[in-house]
């Protein structure tokens, strides 16, 4: 979204009438949420017009969308139709978004869009309303590049000046928007604001004095959920921009996700980033991060920014494909419940499995790689020069959300060398309480290590929103270590866990068939069962004559493709509770 507003380049000397002061009690607005509730919103772009090109084409004439909205509607695609605003509308009711959030410009030069499009998406939405169909509410998602628009370079949100284009530009879009239509928590309309980097400063008194203001002309305060480079200030929640990038992130009680990124079509970018959507399978893992996660509000980077292909709603090169998996996403994060399971677990891995536990922002100091080691895959810190790299791990916050109790930490790790590790765990006297180092005893076996830690408060206070991090001492010993699966416990471990010996990468043509042995061991002499999860339409498990089982692949012609498949195995014990071991591999079919 980083980009030049089209509108801004060729229209000008458009000014607003002055705030007429179009105010309304706030009522019995919105859907009565509460900062509990898990609420799906979409970032949603109204900038487009097919009739007169704007976000369709590039000054210089070439195409500006690297995705694009499907043939039979790309004629019409356009804020200025009724049409169009009712069937995106219903297609998101259809994807399971809860809330749309439309992208506003609240500055004179493209109030020419900004306004007859959100007009227009509130009538659409109240057309709906009005024939017994729930529209998504609406929620406010101010781009801070108008701020400077309006203000005529960066704005100082210290200053009256900078806080009333700000208040106006809020209360602009709020007014617009009827209360029947509002998204709201605890009663506050749901108010995203952009990058920080676009104004040159604010503090707290310029949200304090919003809020109050807003408080007094809409009988509510915003419910602020500010980008997270708003760092001095106090909001009701952070999300992340970049996510459709970067890799889903979690905040305290707001997730951030997306399908992949490609800004190839926007002009006059001079860095271009890509990262592919995998036919899916990116998003779906990212689904998965959200639900393991138990954050209460997911932000969906984007519903329709077709310049830099972060889209999900129904498209020219997908069809329907990712507002299916949005819905699905949207579900499976509503009925995930983590606050009454005795322990969450992670397995870490190329393609990790997330189970309450997460693995944090794979970067900066938490990034991490991936080798095969023994029987498994080991994860280890990526150093790179540095000398303090960690593996960061995000726990549900279902599970545990900032207080302080007792929990037990288990750690699987790779006993080879004589060097060491230790953990370091949002606790009670500090957000990053060291343990004793664990010293490895180079018996070239993968073995655990139970931590008891009495103070843990896991609020979430460590870099990249993490609650702890496995350090392997490199500063000191100059020597990295791997790691397998972690688990966190209520209770002391008492079951010890099975294990699935790892399963290498297949490539197979359509028509054959392929047997993988599936080997599985438990150190209480437990039976092990076995599950593809999720289930895969070529693969099934299979019991030998002699006991033995197997994975057997069979694909036909219509499954070759180039991108490999991710299957993953579940090896689950009978014991109490009962653990699992997880080996995710590629499949290739090839043409
Ligand atoms: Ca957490
Ligand atoms: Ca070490
Ligand atoms: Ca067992």
């Amino acid at each position: 979204m980083r980009i030049k507003p089209w509108a801004a380049t060729v229209v000008a000397g458009l000014t607003l009438s002055a705030f007429s002061g179009n105010l309304r009690p706030a009522g019995r607005a919105g859907a009565g949420w509460t900062s509990d509730s898990k609420i799906a919103c979409a970032y949603f772009f109204y900038w487009y017009d097919a009739a007169s090109g704007a976000h369709f084409k590039n000054p210089d004439g070439s195409d500006a969308m690297t995705h694009h909205p499907p043939g039979d509607v790309i004629n019409n695609y356009t804020y200025t139709d009724p049409a169009w605003c009712r069937r995106e509308l219903l297609d998101m009711r259809a994807a399971n978004v809860d809330v749309i959030l439309p992208v506003y410009w609240g500055d004179h030069h493209n109030v020419v869009w900004s306004k007859p499009g959100l007009r227009n998406l509130v009538a659409a939405a109240l057309r709906l309303a009005a024939e017994g169909v729930q529209p998504p509410r609406f929620g406010l998602f101010l781009d801070t590049a108008s701020l400077g628009i309006q203000y005529g370079g960066k704005p100082d949100l210290r200053t009256s000046r900078g806080r009333s284009i700000l208040t106006k530009m809020i209360s602009d879009f709020w007014s617009i928007v009827p209360a029947s239509l509002w998204a709201v928590v605890d009663g506050k309309p749901l108010t995203f604001i952009y990058w920080a980097d676009l104004v040159r400063d604010y503090n707290q008194r310029t949200f304090d004095i919003i809020s109050k203001r807003f408080q007094g002309a809409f009988g509510a305060p915003p419910y602020f959920v500010l980008e997270a480079s708003w760092e001095k200030v106090r909001a009701s929640g952070a999300f992340v921009w970049g996510v459709a990038l970067n890799g889903p992130r979690t905040m305290g009680r707001i997730g951030s996700l997306g399908p992949g990124y490609d800004d190839r079509a926007v002009y006059g970018r001079p860095l271009k980033s890509v990262r592919d959507r995998e036919q899916g399978d990116v998003y779906k893992a990212a689904w998965d991060e959200i639900a393991t996660s138990g954050v209460r509000i997911a932000t969906i980077e984007t519903w329709n920014e077709w310049h830099e292909a972060t889209e999900v709603a129904p498209s020219y090169e997908y069809g329907r494909q990712f507002l299916d998996i949005t819905a699905e996403g949207i579900r499976r994060w509503k009925e995930a419940d983590f606050s009454k399971t005795s322990f969450v677990w992670t397995d870490l891995g190329r393609f990790p499995y997330v189970r309450g536990l997460r693995p944090a922002l794979r970067a900066q100091d938490g990034a991490w790689r991936v080798r095969n080691l023994g029987n498994r895959e080991g994860a280890y810190p990526e150093h790179g020069g540095k000398l303090s790299g960690f593996i960061y791990l995000d726990v549900g916050n279902e599970f545990i959300y900032a207080a302080p109790r007792e929990v037990w930490v288990t750690v699987e790790y790779y006993d080879g060398g004589t060097d060491g590790w230790h953990l370091e765990y949002d606790g009670v006297p500090n957000p990053y309480t060291r343990t004793e180092t664990v010293p490895l005893t180079d018996t070239k076996k993968w073995r655990r290590k139970t931590f008891c830690l009495p103070d843990a408060f896991f609020g979430g206070r460590q870099n990249y929103g993490a609650d702890l991090r496995i350090g392997d001492d490199f500063a000191a010993d100059k020597r990295i270590n791997y790691f397998g699966r972690v688990w966190i416990w209520k209770s002391t471990p008492s079951n010890k866990q099975p294990a699935l010996i790892r399963i290498d990468d297949v490539e197979l043509v359509p028509n054959e068939i392929v047997e993988i042995p599936l080997i599985t061991s438990d150190p209480d002499g437990q039976a092990v069962g076995l599950t593809l999860d999720p289930p895969f339409r070529f693969a099934k498990i299979l019991a030998k004559p002699d006991g033995s089982r197997v994975l057997q692949l069979h694909p036909n012609p219509n499954d070759s493709r180039h991108l490999p498949y991710r299957v993953t195995v579940l090896a689950t014990d009978n014991g109490t509770p009962a653990l699992s071991d997880a080996a995710t591999f590629l499949v290739k079919v090839k043409f």
